[in-house]
């Protein structure tokens, strides 16, 4: 009886451990709190300081984020410098002309994180952009939500790594879903996370095949794109225009994050086309129109998702990540 007891016991142990195991690393809100409880407002009053100085380090810190979290994991290796013998991540063409305050932005608040000495080399790189991108959100009009932390930063970063991973402005529905799905996130959470295109910039290149001999014929637009708003664009970004230029993405409210990327949508004011398909597509067409039309509603589900998005591939062991002292080189 005892035995047969223990057998049973043992099953399921064995079955906790392949079952129950969470399949995600265990984040948690308020991780800091016996280490360095004023983390997040240390965090904040940087990023704040940071921000007033520019207005790019929103779009940069939020877009730095979502890189680092779907490469390899949300594990800061977005920010780790490339030298001699190693290509590192963010120097692959795909890290999409990646915005320099996002990293200045990272690379000031853990900082002044670490001026704090009990907090000296405490609190991870992956961590800080996790509460920066929390913090430029809010600042720019956005939810303020509570943010997980414990990730540890990552020992790897490799420009080869990045092929594949981020989706590219031409990618259709079942492209973006499915590349989001590889990441544990819904479809959505693949719409509530392409708001983030309400802020920040895009050069002309990466859309000038919507505007410019669409399909190869010369002088088509994409008729899925706005009449008046192809005019705009045209005139922004002239044919062959000079590499460097950039425009805002949602051109009618660029520095606000808010819900006016959906009834851009509804307007054919998609700049790319993975953010027109999100409208076009029956599947994510009754989403975007209820988030047009509710903001409450949608920053409840952008909240959710970049959590979500926040968990991505995050390390807590020590075998797979530690405590960058400084975020752009490994220990
Ligand atoms: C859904 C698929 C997505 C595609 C295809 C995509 C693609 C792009 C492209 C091509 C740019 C322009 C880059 C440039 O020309 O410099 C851009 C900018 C940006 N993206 Fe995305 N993105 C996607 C999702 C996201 C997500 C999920 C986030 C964050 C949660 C995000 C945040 C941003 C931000 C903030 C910018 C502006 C960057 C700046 O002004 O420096 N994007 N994106
Ligand atoms: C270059 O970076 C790699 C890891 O990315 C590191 O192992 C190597 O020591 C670095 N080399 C130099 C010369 O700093
Ligand atoms: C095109 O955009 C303008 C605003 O710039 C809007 O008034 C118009 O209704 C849009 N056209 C279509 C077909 O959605
Ligand atoms: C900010 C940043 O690191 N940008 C780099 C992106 O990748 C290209 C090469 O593919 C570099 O030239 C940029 O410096």
């Amino acid at each position: 009886m005892v035995r047969v007891l223990m057998q049973f016991v043992l099953a399921l142990s064995l079955l906790s451990i392949f079952f129950l195991r969470p399949t995600s690393a265990q984040l948690r809100q308020n991780y800091y709190s016996k280490v360095c409880p004023k983390v997040e407002s240390i965090v904040r009053k940087a990023v704040k300081q940071k921000f007033q100085q520019t207005f790019v380090t929103v779009p940069g810190t939020l877009r730095l984020f979502f890189h680092d979290c779907f490469v390899n994991g949300c594990d800061a290796s977005v920010i780790i410098s490339s030298n001699a013998t190693n290509k590192a991540e963010k120097d692959h063409a795909d890290n999409l002309s990646l915005a320099g305050d996002g990293f200045d932005t990272v690379i000031k608040a853990k900082a002044a994180v670490d001026a704090v000495p009990s907090c000296r080399n405490k609190v991870s790189c992956a961590d800080v952009l996790a509460m920066a991108t929390r913090d430029v959100i809010s600042l720019a009009g956005g939810p303020s939500y509570a943010v997980e932390l414990g990730r540890l930063d990552g020992l790897v970063s490799t420009a080869a790594s990045v092929g594949g991973k981020l989706p590219q402005p031409n990618f259709n529905v079942n492209q973006l879903s499915s590349l989001f799905a590889s990441n544990g996130l819904s479809q959505t959470d693949m719409i509530a996370l392409s708001a983030a295109h309400t802020l920040g910039f895009s050069h002309c290149t990466r859309f000038a095949n919507r505007i410019y001999d669409f399909g190869g014929r010369r002088g088509a637009v994409d008729p899925s794109l706005n009449r008046t708003y192809v005019t705009q664009l045209q005139a922004m970004c002239p044919r062959n225009v000079d590499a460097d230029v950039a425009i805002n993405m949602d051109p009618v409210t660029p520095r606000t994050f808010d819900n006016q990327y959906y009834r851009n949508l509804q307007l054919g004011m998609g700049l790319f086309t993975s953010d027109q398909v999100l409208h076009d597509d029956a599947r994510s067409r009754p989403t975007v129109d209820n988030w047009a039309g509710n903001s409450g509603v949608f920053n409840s589900a952008f909240v959710a998702a970049i959590t979500r998005l926040g968990r991505v591939g995050a390390k807590t062991s020590t075998s797979q990540g530690n405590i960058r002292r400084d975020c752009s080189t490994f220990n």
